[in-house]
């Protein structure tokens, strides 16, 4: 698998699908949630409501990722994650390593081989970004390796067994800010 870092506006991404930072509610709000919300189109809110009004009715679990369509967007798939909150003491690294872990199992379920990630929890939430980007390299990290050797690994409570389902081959995690950058690209030295 190649992971990379670079600057740019997630929105903007060409891969099969991009990681949003949601929150539990899914009805959209501030950050790259409301950007990719805005770039996708309404269409993108009516699949998410639809997933409330039918599989999520007490929204989306801390550390769990859903898919839908990428509506207007270049990718094919939006993956709604919702990392801890570090302003409501949500400060377990295990938490944030599971929004990535279940966003690639989730790739893998929908095949989509190209995946970008966003700096979860860097922004509203209040983790601090060099702690995100060591969570976030390590568990991308232990997923590559886990496809390797195509065996299941166990990551917050989640059984990770199909990872071998498609092969995720490139993560790209797309930083809005040169602090960002920097800490994602010092971790992946
Ligand atoms: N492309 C890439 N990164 C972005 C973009 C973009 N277009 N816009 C912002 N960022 P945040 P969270 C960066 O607050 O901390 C929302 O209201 C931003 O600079 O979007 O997980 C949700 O609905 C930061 O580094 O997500 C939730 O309520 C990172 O993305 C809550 O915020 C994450 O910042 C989630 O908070």
């Amino acid at each position: 698998m190649r992971i990379e870092a670079v600057r740019g506006d997630i929105t903007r991404e060409d891969v099969d699908a991009v990681v949003n930072a949601a929150n539990s509610s899914l009805l959209g709000g501030g950050g790259v949630d409301g950007a990719i919300h805005r770039a996708a189109g309404p269409e993108l809110l009516e699949e998410c409501m639809e997933l409330r009004r039918t599989e999520l009715p007490d929204g989306l679990p801390v550390g769990r990722a859903v898919p839908t369509a990428g509506y207007r967007l270049r990718a094919r798939w939006v993956i709604h994650t919702v990392g801890p909150n570090a302003r409501r003491g949500e400060t377990d690294p295990a938490l944030l390593a599971a929004c990535f872990t279940s966003s690639l199992a989730v790739a893998g379920d929908v095949g989509a081989p190209t995946v970008a990630f966003p700096a979860v929890s860097a922004g509203a939430y209040g983790w601090d970004v060099e702690e995100v980007a060591r969570v976030a390299v390590g568990a991308v990290g232990a997923f590559a390796a886990a496809q390797e050797n195509r065996d299941g690994f166990e990551v917050c409570g989640i059984d990770v067994r199909d990872v071998g389902a498609t092969r995720v081959d490139l993560v790209r995690f797309v930083l809005f800010d040169d602090r960002a950058l920097g800490a994602f690209s010092r971790e992946l030295g």
